[in-house]
């Protein structure tokens, strides 16, 4: 590792690099280094700080007036970069906007709202499961992990059927573009002027169903508390961030039970493991694994003065494996204790939407547990190539 006894303001520099293939490939191994670096670390290739330690991790999610969402929470300092899109008014900001726009958000995810999803998100498990029961294979990324969100939680926010495909690529920009602006950021950009318009006219008030999760949120432009477009803008949110995670979430989940019989048949003796079962998958295979931040002001964090406006990359991924913080952390073990785990965030902006992925991911494992006795691949799979988010692009598997 060249350059590793240098020091940037007392932060061990490495040329570990987060965002090249063999990194994304197999993190596990790089996780190690930048743990065993040190509590902070600078990553010379990229000109920005670094932990994949959980204190430190934490550290930083708790304190939001130093380490700031409003520069950005990839790699690009707001600051100083144009962003890629105008920035969400709830992942890239800070109090008190993040207050205010989260409380809006909060409302329309209330629990009697979440309540009421919860048979519409049963009854299409079910019926997803067993449809693919009837197939010999099926493509567990396209068919089961994309398609359960595209149907439920777009019907649950009130979009439109007609182009909800557009969900998909516009998660690969959202998710990339937190990352450099290398091949996998050009790549997911390809179509994004057409991905990202139809985006946009999908989150317009006259395109919400008067019944869903969206147009909840013009309740709060009727109060005056929003303008129709950071109405819309909000709305935005739920599409960026609610489709393409859940959707790595539960190609990973059939993946990992296929891959560890022992933990399929403890969850097969035991339905009601589902809930715990993807708090484990969350820490196990975080399926959204970076997020920086920007510091406000110098800091000194783990004996290193990180002065301000400097990125710092958190690796989720690497948290939620550290041995300092978990025993036996790369085992798969549903029944272990996952409190505290870091795969939704934690703090002020820890994920808003987690009931609901809870619910999807929890029905999905809910119908296999209950219909189904063998998952298995059943041909070669390909991984993600991804900036952000850890998955499959393909991953052919059969259900018995
Ligand atoms: C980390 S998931 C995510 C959350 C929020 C947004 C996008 C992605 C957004 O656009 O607000």
């Amino acid at each position: 590792m060249a350059g590793m006894d240098a020091t940037i303001s007392g932060a061990p520099v490495m040329d570990l690099d987060p965002f090249s293939e063999e990194y994304i490939l197999n993190p596990y191994p790089y996780h190690a280094q930048l743990r065993d670096a040190g509590q902070l670390v600078f990553l010379e290739k990229w000109n920005a700080y670094a932990t994949g330690r959980y204190a430190e991790v934490r550290a930083i999610l708790e304190d939001p007036a130093t380490f700031c969402s409003g520069g950005g929470v990839g790699l690009a300092n707001f600051h100083k970069e144009k962003p890629w899109r105008p920035p969400s008014m709830l992942l890239e900001t800070d109090p008190p906007e993040h207050t205010r726009n989260r409380a809006v958000i909060s409302r329309a995810l209330s629990p009697a709202a979440l309540r009421a999803l919860r048979s519409k998100f049963e009854e299409e498990a079910v019926a997803l499961v067993g449809r693919l029961l009837q197939q010999d294979s099926f493509d567990a990324v396209k068919d089961l992990g994309e398609a359960f969100p595209l149907k439920v939680f777009a019907d649950a926010i009130g979009i439109r059927p007609e182009g909800r495909q557009n969900l998909i690529p516009y998660g690969d920009m959202v998710f990339n573009a937190m990352g450099p602006r290398n091949a996998l950021y050009a790549k997911a950009m390809e179509n994004g002027e057409d991905v990202a318009n139809w985006v946009w006219d999908a989150c317009q008030r006259r395109n919400l169903s008067p019944d869903g999760l969206g147009i909840r949120i013009f309740d709060a432009v009727d109060d005056g508390i929003l303008t129709d477009e950071e109405g819309a803008k909000v709305v935005r949110s739920f599409l960026s961030a609610g489709i393409d995670t859940t959707a790595n979430s539960l190609a990973t989940a059939v993946y990992c039970f296929a891959t560890h019989p022992d933990q399929w048949q403890a969850l097969r003796a035991k339905p009601d493991l589902a809930r715990p079962a993807f708090e484990e998958l969350l820490r196990f295979e975080s399926p959204f694994q970076t997020f920086f931040r920007t510091t406000t002001r110098e800091v000194e964090l783990a004996g290193v003065t990180i002065p301000a406006e400097e990125k710092i990359m958190m690796s989720l991924g690497s948290a939620n494996r550290d041995p300092r913080q978990w025993s036996d952390p790369d085992r798969f073990d549903i029944t272990r204790s996952t409190i505290g785990h870091v795969g939704f965030g934690m703090g002020i902006h820890g994920c808003v939407g987690q009931m609901i992925a809870r619910l999807e991911v929890e029905m999905i494992l809910r119908a296999l547990a209950t219909q189904v006795s063998s998952i298995e691949v059943v041909g070669e799979p390909r991984q993600r190539l991804h900036n952000t988010l850890r998955g499959f692009e393909y991953l052919p598997m059969r259900l018995r």
